[in-house]
């Protein structure tokens, strides 16, 4: 039996099931699946091109095969349906199932997530997946459940974040950045790490970072390298420089009122639909990431890799002499740098 609908139907919905039911009696019944249907609306800012949009279509039809009839899973992409880092509240407040959280994004409801928005942390892919899949996710993301009502299903590897520049600059050392506008997401963990770096941090949301290179209200911008060509930065930029100064990430998470509607079986199979998408993004997205210098160089972009060990030190020196000493519980950084 199918769980019932989880949200209230909006109005032309419940007038089409109102005209349903009316009909039903004076003929025979609607096929079950058309009347009970459960709803998945998902919401990210991703572009159509990138490889976590592109993830979603594998998760629609990896449910519309696991469990034919049961969902209706609705993509809106661009940020389209809520705007970025709005996700999780509209989660908690039942207007949307589905999206993809970032680490900055949790740490505002859960600040000991903050260390997964800290330059250097997570040394490579390898060891993000291990980190969250291991007993340190668990712990975290119980948290997280019980603070925001979300329940993380799979982790996704975003890339390695560089920086990407409107105009070529010798950019050996954080210092060699002073002065440069570079935007970064809205908020106050993002803002520290664009200032670690050694620029002047400027908040933008991700939709308005072309027309804010290609008009020059920013001088610069950092993603990782395949976000950097599905959003077609590559247009309105000179330069790319390789600072690899965040191995970054997202969770796909569903709001805990969505999954407790839904029967075992179902929640198992949304986890294996979030399980594959996540796969698909991450085996994708490594190997376009170890192929884009080339690709960025025939389009005419500068790449060039600075002082990596400069850029070590000053982040680094940076996160310790702020509070986030005190943010992070006492042993986390050791634990995470023990994961092989
Ligand atoms: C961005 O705004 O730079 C960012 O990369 C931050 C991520 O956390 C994530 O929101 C991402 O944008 C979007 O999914 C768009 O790719």
């Amino acid at each position: 039996m199918q769980t019932p609908f989880p949200l209230a139907p909006s109005a032309l919905t419940r007038r089409h099931l109102m005209a349903a039911g009316a009909a039903s009696a004076l003929t025979h019944s609607l096929p079950v699946h058309a009347q009970s249907k459960t709803v998945l609306r998902i919401s990210s800012p991703a572009v159509p091109d990138d490889w976590h949009a592109k993830m979603w279509v594998v998760f629609k039809e990896h449910l519309d095969k696991s469990a034919p009839g049961d969902f209706d899973v609705q993509i809106n992409l661009n940020a389209s349906l809520f705007k970025q880092g709005a996700e999780p509240a509209a989660m908690a407040r039942g207007n949307l199932e589905l999206t993809t959280v970032s680490a900055a994004d949790i740490a505002k409801i859960v600040p000991e997530f903050s260390i997964f928005t800290a330059g250097y942390v997570v040394r490579d892919p390898g060891q993000q997946q291990k980190i969250f899949n291991g007993p340190i996710g668990a712990e975290l993301f119980k948290t997280m459940s019980e603070k925001m009502d979300i329940n993380a299903l799979s982790t996704c590897y975003l890339g390695t974040r560089q920086l990407n520049l409107r105009e070529v600059r010798a950019v050996r050392t954080p210092s060699d950045l002073k002065g440069i506008k570079l935007r970064m997401p809205g908020s106050k963990d993002w803002l520290f790490l664009g200032e670690a770096l050694g620029a002047t941090a400027t908040p933008l949301a991700f939709g308005e970072v072309y027309m804010g290179l290609k008009s020059g209200t920013i001088d610069a911008q950092d993603n990782p390298l395949p976000t950097v060509k599905a959003a077609k930065f590559y247009e309105v930029t000179k330069q790319i420089v390789l600072t690899s100064h965040l191995v970054d990430g997202l969770f796909i998470a569903i709001s805990n009122k969505a999954m407790q509607s839904l029967s075992p079986a179902q929640r198992g199979k949304v986890q294996a639909a979030a399980q594959a998408a996540a796969t698909f993004n991450n085996e994708n997205r490594l190997k376009e990431e170890s192929q884009l210098v080339e690709f960025f160089k025939k389009e005419g972009l500068q790449v060039s890799t600075p002082d990596l060990a400069a850029f070590h030190k000053t982040v680094q020196a940076a996160y310790q002499s702020a509070d986030y000493g005190k943010i992070w519980p006492a042993g986390l950084l050791e634990r995470i740098n023990a994961v092989r």
